[in-house]
């Protein structure tokens, strides 16, 4: 079995520890492929957040409070760059953190893309899964908003950490998508799969940003495999981070429902065969996919291993 979990970082991250648990059951392959749209070049390097947090959690490296960067994270350089005061002083790099990103700019600029980039820095990590960025291009989310008296488009770590996406925003742009090509592996990998899983990943800036890719969104629409996702709303709010405040930008209610009427079903030319929602949301209706409630906190791999079980219940 062939399984697609199309994710960001941190959701996306814990959710991959369930789908690898299962698959190691059963024999199954996975591959992940991982949103771009929050990569971001800083002093000079390039940092790819939501595949670091996948690859970091995967290979147990990952802070498990923060969720992002190392465990065991040492500040120095930050602190030396404060002293210079270099900006932006609002996104701090770690120090072992910084070895990844030392790497994979050393690599990028030799001319390697990312996806081959990315599997380099894998085979220190050995996620268990096969890591593609949804793209080699650069993809970036923007979110255009009202600041010093003008609209702006910034880019999406600059809304997200440095306002704490508290300021007025219009939409978000998926700056160069038009012109992206999806990384090589990742059409065949959705084409050839048995089953495509939607991780309970922030639907706006982490999964959107993936289907915005020209010809992703169609490989999944028009692939044999079902799509199921996992809703990463549990009653009215996020289970953490700011998804709310990213729904409420599109004007959609912050819900299970809410999330899975933006994906669609698939009937309808939306995504999803299968919606897993929170046993608090089992009164969900989305009109066209089967939907099923089941405990959807991944407190632990067991927890999250349970919750792929369901998902995969609704092939
Ligand atoms: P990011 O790129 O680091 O923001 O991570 P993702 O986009 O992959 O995931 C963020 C989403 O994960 C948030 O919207 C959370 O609500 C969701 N999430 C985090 N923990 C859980 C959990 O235990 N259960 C569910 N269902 N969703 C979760
Ligand atoms: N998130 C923060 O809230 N503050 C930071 O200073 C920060 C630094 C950072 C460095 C590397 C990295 O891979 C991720 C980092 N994040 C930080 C998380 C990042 O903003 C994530 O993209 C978001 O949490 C959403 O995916
Ligand atoms: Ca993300």
């Amino acid at each position: 079995m062939r399984i697609v979990v199309l994710t960001g970082g941190i959701g996306g991250a814990r959710f991959l520890l369930g789908v690898r648990a299962y698959a190691r059951a059963i024999g199954a392959e996975v591959t992940a492929v991982v949103n771009v749209g929050d990569d971001l070049y800083l002093h000079g390097l390039k940092v790819c957040p939501d595949l670091d947090s996948v690859m970091y959690t995967l290979g147990g490296g990952a802070d498990p409070e923060r969720g992002w960067g190392r465990v065991a994270e040492s500040w120095t350089v930050r602190e030396e760059l404060a002293a210079y005061g270099a900006e932006p002083a609002w996104f701090g790099l770690g120090d072992r953190d910084l070895a990844t990103h030392l790497v994979r700019t050393t690599r990028i600029t030799a001319g390697y893309p990312l996806h081959q980039v990315t599997a380099a820095l894998a085979t220190r990590w050995e996620p268990g899964v096969r890591l593609l960025p949804a793209t080699d291009d650069r993809l970036e989310t923007h979110a255009v908003v009202d600041l010093d008296g003008r609209q702006r488009a910034i880019h999406f770590q600059e809304w997200w950490i440095r306002h704490r996406a508290e300021i007025p925003t219009h939409r978000f742009v998926f700056v160069g998508a038009e012109d992206a090509k999806p990384a090589p592996g990742v059409t065949e990998a959705i084409t050839e799969a048995d089953l495509v899983l939607l991780a309970p990943s922030n639907p706006v800036v982490s999964i959107a940003p993936i289907l915005a890719v020209p010809g992703l969104r169609d490989a999944v629409t028009a692939g044999k495999a079902p799509v199921v996702g996992v809703s990463p709303i549990i009653g009215a709010a996020p289970v953490r981070g700011m998804a709310d405040r990213c729904l409420n930008v599109l004007g959609i209610e912050c819900s299970a429902a809410g999330v899975g009427g933006l994906y669609g079903g698939r009937a309808s030319g939306g995504l999803l065969d299968g919606w897993l929602v929170a046993e608090e949301d089992a009164a969900t209706v989305v009109p066209e996919v089967r939907v099923h409630a089941a405990p959807l906190r991944m407190t632990d791999e067991a927890a999250t291993t349970a919750m792929v079980h369901a998902a995969v219940g609704l092939m």
